[in-house]
Order: structure tokens, then sequence, then C-alpha cells
């Protein structure tokens, strides 16, 4: 039984695959399929660029597909990054340009008022043509400086409000406990299961 994640981001990979790894699903990943292309992501909101992933990656694979969508969503500043995070400081920037950017762009904003949250949709499409949709947030605020060494984007500028600490100092166990991703694999788990448990498809 295997489950295409349709990212091209290792941190991503790294994320749901530990999620994953209690349940008897055998993933696939990019590497497995190195011709396969993520297409242009030309949706307005997380739900349609996860979609328009999850889609193509399950023509390309024959697969049960998954993918997430993902951002930061930012009081201050209207809703931006949003779903356009990865490309925030420009196509291909850096995580590195993009908190920059974020800094830069949040440098007058008082304390009150710099809420924000993560947010993640994840789109399983499968062979037959369903879809299924979750989505989780994470709420928090934006930092003024970098914290901790882990995780990826945006994590050294976010601090959670849950946890009282920066999501880049926590571990990936407890990251996934509490973010977004987390979150949206929780809801979406029963029903992968079900899918997996009625079918095999090799
Ligand atoms: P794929 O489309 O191949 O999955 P991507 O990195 O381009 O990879 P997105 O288009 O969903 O993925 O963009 C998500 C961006 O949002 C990501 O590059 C980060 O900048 C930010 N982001 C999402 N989840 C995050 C997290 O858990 N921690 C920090 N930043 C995150």
């Amino acid at each position: 039984m295997k489950l295409f994640f349709a990212t091209a981001n290792q941190n991503k990979v790294k994320e749901l695959a530990a999620l994953i790894s209690d349940y008897d699903i055998d993933v696939v990943s990019a590497a497995d399929y190195p011709d396969f292309i993520s297409p242009p992501e030309t949706g307005e909101t997380f739900q349609e660029n996860a979609q328009i992933k999850a889609e193509c990656a399950c023509k390309f694979t024959g697969l049960p597909s998954l993918a997430d969508d993902s951002g930061l969503v930012v009081d201050a500043l209207k809703g931006a990054p949003g779903v356009y995070s990865a490309r925030y400081a420009g196509e291909n920037a850096t995580d590195e340009e993009n908190n920059e950017k974020l800094l830069a762009e949040m440098k007058d904003i008082p304390e009150e008022d710099r809420k924000a949250y993560f947010c993640s949709v994840l789109c399983l499409a499968l062979p037959k043509g369903e879809t299924v949709f979750s989505e989780g947030r994470v709420h928090g605020m934006i930092l003024k400086e970098r914290r901790g060494e882990n995780g990826f984007g945006y994590d050294p500028l976010f601090y959670v409000n849950e946890m009282d600490k920066g999501m880049a100092e926590l571990t990936l166990a407890e990251k996934n406990m509490v973010s977004h991703r987390g979150m949206a694999f929780r809801q979406m788990r029963d029903q992968l299961l079900r899918h997996f448990l009625a079918t095999d498809n090799g």
C-alpha cells in the first residue's frame, strides 16, 4: 500500500513521514519519481493550491497522493504572506530572504499587533477521482528576532502561544503535536486509513 507525498519540500516530507509512521502505509516521495514536476501554484487559496498539487501527482503516479499547501498569515500585513509564503521575497527566495523581508515589514509593528497564524490545507487525491481536504491552524505572534534552530521557513520568527516557545525551539515531535500540519493530518487520518484499509493498491 503506497501513498505519494506530493511535495518538493523535504521539511514537509520529514514532518509528514513522522506523523504517518504509526500506520501501516508505505510512503513514496518526489525522490522516487524524479520525472515528476510540480505544477504551477495558480490558485488563490491554500485549498485550491493543495488540490492542484494532489490531483496532478495522482494523475502522474496513479497512487493516492497527499499534498500540503501552507503558509503564514499575519494580521498586521492584511493576511500576507499567505499563499505567497514560499515566494514572499521573490520567486525562488530562500527561507532566510523571506524571514528578512518579514522582519523588515514588521519593524514598526508593536507587540500587541504582531498576531499571526500558520495554516496548512491537506488534499488527498484518490485514483478514482475523489478528493479529501483537511485544514489546521496554529496561532502565535511574529517575534522581533530569530529564536531556535529547528524547523524551517518562518519557524524562527514564530512564537507559539500554546507552548510559550518559538516554533524553531520545538523538537519535531513537539512541533507535530501543535502545528498546523499536525492538526490537518490528524483531521485527515481517519479517512486516509479508511481508504488504505478498503483498498489494496499495491
Ligand atoms: P511544495 O509546494 O512542493 O509542497 P513549498 O515549500 O513550495 O513546497 P508551499 O507552496 O505550501 O510549499 O509554501 C509553504 C511556505 O510556507 C513554506 O515554503 C514556508 O515558507 C511557509 N511554511 C509552511 N509551513 C511552515 C512551517 O511548518 N514552518 C515554517 N514555515 C512554513
